[in-house]
């Protein structure tokens, strides 16, 4: 695999907040964004929203808001150690093949979270690279579900 075989985009940018109705309000009445989807998604263990601008277009990244579900939630631990502040918590860079490129990132020594993707947003299928293999950034990769819009 070639490294421009790698990643398509940024697909989004990962905000973990205290609140989900209460960023949606901030990133929306303030800062013009919109939503676009709305999940919850009990495996990870957080409630979200996908944000989009005015006009999205496919390669167009997206903001995705994630609140704790419960007290034992990533993002719930994430808040904890950040003085229970909002920010980012992840980056996504959209993939292709999940698969393949999993592959190779452990070929090249990247420590991945999961012996196999889990589901994410809109049935997308998610992997994560740990901080500490990639210069303290927690980065997801996301293959969208066949058919999704984006
Ligand atoms: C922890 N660390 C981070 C970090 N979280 N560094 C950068 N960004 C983050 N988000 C650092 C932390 O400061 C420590 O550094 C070290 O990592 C601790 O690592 P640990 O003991 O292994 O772990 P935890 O318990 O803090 O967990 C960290 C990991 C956890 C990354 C393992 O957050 C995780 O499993 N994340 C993947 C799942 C996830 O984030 N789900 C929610 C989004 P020092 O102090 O040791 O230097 S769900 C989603 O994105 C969906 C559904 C979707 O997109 O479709």
């Amino acid at each position: 695999m070639n490294n421009s075989d790698l990643f398509v985009c940024i697909d989004h940018v990962g905000y973990a907040v205290p609140n989900l109705d209460d960023a949606i309000k901030l990133h929306c009445e303030v800062f013009g964004w919109r939503v676009l989807h709305r999940e919850t998604n009990e495996e990870q263990g957080v409630e979200e929203a996908m944000l989009g601008t005015g006009d999205q277009h496919s390669e167009n990244a997206q903001i995705q808001l994630l609140a704790p579900l419960n007290p034992a939630s990533t993002i719930a631990k994430w808040l904890e150690r950040n003085g229970g502040r909002g920010g980012v918590q992840q980056v996504a860079y959209r993939v292709h093949d999940i698969d393949a490129v999993s592959a190779t990132l452990r070929e090249r020594g990247v420590t991945l979270l999961y012996d196999e993707p889990k589901i994410g947003t809109g049935g997308s299928r998610i992997q994560f690279a740990h901080p500490k293999s990639t210069g303290g950034i927690l980065l997801e990769i996301v293959e969208p579900a066949q058919g999704a819009a984006h």
